[in-house]
């Protein structure tokens, strides 16, 4: 099969993957309320209203499974979502899921009390670098913006727990083409000082569906391997 084709199939059994059970599990306010950490997970993290809600409804084709929002901060617990959920047998506990998804608050939003925003980044920094089971981590940046300092702190750390990250630039259908890509050549530049930032950086519109179909399929092998055509 030519390079072509492969990815074509892998993006072929991604969306199939997602057309199945994608189930909202549970939202975690604390540490406490994480689930069993028992299948793979991946995380979407980023600056409040980058658009991880709606890039995880993009991915999943569900129009509002994620709550998105005009109001930023709208993502205030870590929400989980089960991916492929077998079939329930009579008389039998519920099978596993495939992997799951988790949804995160933003960092870096002003206009929330400091407390609550400080919160919320101590919540996600001690999930992130400390949960056995996350397969990747998403690092959603709005592609009008680029890179903040916020953006970079939580890279480093990141790179120092060694969780691995694809960066995702989002909101791509608000900025010209040209624009765009500058931005991209420019967080690729930055990417390459990150030990744990994979160097290829995903151009993303959840409103237009750009880059969706291969970020979905990059998600599923990170959680269930390459080699993975269900
Ligand atoms: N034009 C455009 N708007 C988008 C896109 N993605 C998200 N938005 C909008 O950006 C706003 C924020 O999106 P959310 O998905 O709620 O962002 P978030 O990162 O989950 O925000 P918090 O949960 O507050 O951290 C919403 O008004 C979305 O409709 C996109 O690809 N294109
Ligand atoms: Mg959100």
């Amino acid at each position: 099969m030519s390079e072509q084709a492969e990815q074509a199939a892998r993006e072929e059994a991604a969306s199939r993957l997602f057309s199945g059970p994608v189930d909202f599990l549970l939202s975690a306010p604390q540490l406490k309320f994480l689930p069993e950490p028992i299948v793979p997970e991946i995380a979407f993290c980023g600056r409040s209203n980058v658009g991880k809600s709606s890039l995880l409804n993009a991915l999943t084709g569900r129009k509002a499974i994620a709550r998105a929002s005009v109001t930023p901060g709208r993502t205030q617990e870590l929400n989980f979502f089960d991916v492929g959920r077998p079939e329930r047998i009579e008389g039998e506990d519920a099978g596993l899921p495939l992997f799951r998804l988790v949804d995160m608050p933003g960092y870096g939003f002003a206009k929330a009390p400091v407390k609550v925003v400080e919160k919320w980044k101590s919540l996600v920094k001690s999930y992130l670098r400390g949960r056995a089971v996350l397969a990747r981590t998403l690092v959603l940046v709005d592609s009008r913006h680029g890179l903040k300092d916020t953006d970079r702190e939580m890279m480093t750390m990141l790179d120092e727990a060694a969780v691995g990250y694809r960066i995702v630039l989002t909101k791509a259908d608000k900025i010209k083409a040209s624009d765009l890509q500058v931005v991209a050549e420019k967080t690729a530049a930055e990417a390459k000082k990150h030990v744990a930032a994979f160097p290829e950086i995903h151009l993303t519109s959840s409103e237009k569906g750009m880059g969706i179909a291969a970020l979905r399929a990059a998600v599923v092998a990170d959680a269930l391997g390459e080699g993975w055509q269900g």
